[in-house]
């Protein structure tokens, strides 16, 4: 049997654990197949980290597309002449962030980071929040499954903006709130703490936030590119991709991801129960059970609305995504229906094929119907 816990292994920086060995040896029992977590991803191929070190394996032809973090079965002992070592399946994800792909018509669901233990929601003190920007990336943070950590970063620069922790702690959801500078070092051990060996940490938030600046700070050198690189400055500086899971000395893993614009939903309805749980228990108390909290009389929202107990661009920002999520929605059914329907057309051509060839050639009564 192979050994699949070899202690400080590459494997073992990359956030492998007890946990993670449990569970690839429930899913390939004796399969020969080794652990390996897929560190980035690129078109059509991935970079593993495994045991023996770094490899990049293709990916094509898998039934299902691996996402960074993921982790994976791979056949090492595979010979070249049947094409080498290669993926043989993946470990079922714990959590996974994602979004709608961006201009996708087809509504396809983008998966920026999977088995993430902590999403930290990274908010910037040197600009005012953007609470909508904040609460949806909330929703999305909630609704992978992992636990949303909020970091306002350059506390250096705190008298600038000194409303934005208030509002920030009033709109976490319950989520917990840290305060770092890259800077100055503040926060960062009590951010360290968060990362315990075999953690994973995604940072999400707008571009110029701080992430990358938060990672070089936890990692102690520049491991990804931060503010603006004047000429000269990048070279011989070897930085990884954003988006490529970053080993931290204990175990912890980091991933940086490049500030998305407009980050769209996808299927965040736990989510948005969530952040908006007041909401959600607010509107379960209209005069009527299916108010639209339009003009209905003994509408509790508009009363709160009107009471101010409800903001009102809080309310608007949980419409536009209870709408943003309804229309996905409509169009993932539309696109089962015409899935559906060309498959039932698939059916009746076949039915009428069978139907032809049965008239040629009784099957043998006693045969096999199949
Ligand atoms: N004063 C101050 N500036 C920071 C801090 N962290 C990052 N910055 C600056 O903010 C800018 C954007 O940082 P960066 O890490 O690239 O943000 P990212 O786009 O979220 O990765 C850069 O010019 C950084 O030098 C901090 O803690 N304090
Ligand atoms: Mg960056
Ligand atoms: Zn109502």
């Amino acid at each position: 049997m192979t050994d699949t816990s070899t202690p400080h292994s590459l494997l073992h920086s990359y956030g492998y654990t007890e946990r993670i060995a449990a569970l690839f040896r429930d899913e390939f029992p004796d399969s020969g197949l080794r652990p390996a977590r897929v560190a980035r991803t690129d078109r059509g191929r991935v970079l593993l980290a495994a045991d023996g070190g770094l490899l990049h394996l293709a990916t094509a032809g898998l039934p299902q597309q691996p996402a960074t973090g993921d982790w994976v079965a791979y056949d090492a002992g595979r010979p070249a002449s049947a094409g080498g070592p290669a993926i043989a399946g993946l470990l079922p994800r714990f959590s996974a962030l994602s979004r709608k792909q961006a201009h996708d018509p087809l509504s396809a669901e983008q998966i920026l980071a999977a088995n993430m233990d902590i999403i930290g929601v990274v908010a910037p003190f040197d600009r005012p929040l953007s609470p909508n920007r904040l609460e949806r990336t909330l929703v999305a943070a909630w609704d992978s499954g992992a636990v949303p950590l909020v970091i306002l970063t350059k506390a250096d620069l705190r008298g600038k903006h000194d409303e934005v922790a208030a509002q920030i702690v009033e709109q976490a959801a319950g989520a917990e709130v840290l305060t770092t500078s890259a800077e100055t070092g503040d926060g960062l051990d009590t951010l360290a703490g968060y990362l315990a060996p075999g953690r994973s940490m995604a940072l999400l938030g707008p571009s110029g936030a701080g992430k990358s600046s938060l990672i070089n700070a936890l990692v102690g050198r520049e491991v990804q590119d931060a503010g603006a690189v004047r000429a000269g400055d990048g070279k011989g500086r070897h930085t990884t991709t954003v988006r490529e899971l970053i080993p931290l000395h204990n175990g912890a893993v980091l991933m940086d991801t490049p500030g998305i614009r407009g980050f769209a939903l996808w299927d965040a309805e736990d989510g948005l129960g969530t952040v908006f749980a007041d909401i959600e228990e607010l509107a379960t108390s209209c005069r009527f059970s299916d108010c639209v909290h339009d003009a209905e009389p003994g509408c509790a929202v508009q009363r709160a609305l009107a009471d101010g107990s409800l903001e009102r661009r809080r309310w608007d920002s949980y419409r536009k995504m209870e709408r943003e999520l309804a229309s996905l929605h409509l169009r993932q059914n539309a696109a089962a229906q015409r899935r559906t329907g060309r498959q039932f057309a698939k059916l009746a051509k076949a039915a009428a094929q069978a139907k032809d060839y049965r008239g040629h050639r009784e099957p043998r009564a006693d045969g096999p119907r199949r």
